[in-house]
């Protein structure tokens, strides 16, 4: 609620903060500095392709995307394999570019890939900027998700057959 000659929040989502919503428990917002401070910093040096720029280096470090979104506590049986392993993860960046990963991809009992939910990149903190999808597996960095405003958890509903 804002008081008179309080300037209206246009964004639904403040710059460096992100939303983490869907078919979850515990929805919420989380700034950088709570990925730093909540969870383990875990360091990355890694190399992609950008299909424009050539080869990238970069050494990124934060928390690990798995434990940031198990605790926001995904609506799935999480003693059951086959209930965790039909949800996904949508993660878009703050000019709507968004990519898609396997809920199985990031857990221990499938992929188990140490995808990052960056706080800092290169030695420089992003809590302006907002934080930056590492996933070092991938050769190529579409996934590379920066100024991150939004992940949405679900599981992925395939359409009947007609
Ligand atoms: N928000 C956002 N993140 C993005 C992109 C984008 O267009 N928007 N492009 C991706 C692509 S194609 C690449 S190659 C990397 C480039 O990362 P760099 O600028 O740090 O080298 O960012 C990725 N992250
Ligand atoms: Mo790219």
């Amino acid at each position: 609620m804002s008081r008179p000659g309080t300037p209206t929040r246009t964004m639904p989502v403040r710059t460096g903060t992100l939303a983490v919503r869907g078919d979850i428990g515990r929805p919420g917002t989380l700034t950088v500095a709570d990925l730093r401070e909540r969870w383990e910093q875990h360091e990355s040096a890694v190399v992609f392709d950008c299909a424009t720029n050539g080869p990238q280096h970069h050494t990124f470090s934060g928390p690990l995307l798995r434990e940031v979104a198990g605790d926001a506590l995904p609506a799935f049986d999480a003693r059951r394999r086959k209930d965790r392993s039909r949800f996904v993860l949508a993660v878009t960046g703050g000019d709507g570019h968004h990519t898609v990963l396997a809920w199985a991809e990031i857990d221990a009992d499938f992929g188990d890939a140490p995808i990052l939910l960056a706080t800092r990149l290169d030695g420089r903190e992003l809590d302006a900027v907002g934080s930056q999808l590492v996933v070092p597996s991938d050769r190529c960095g579409a996934r590379y998700i920066s100024a991150i405003r939004s992940i949405w958890i679900g599981a992925c509903r395939v359409p009947a057959e007609s």
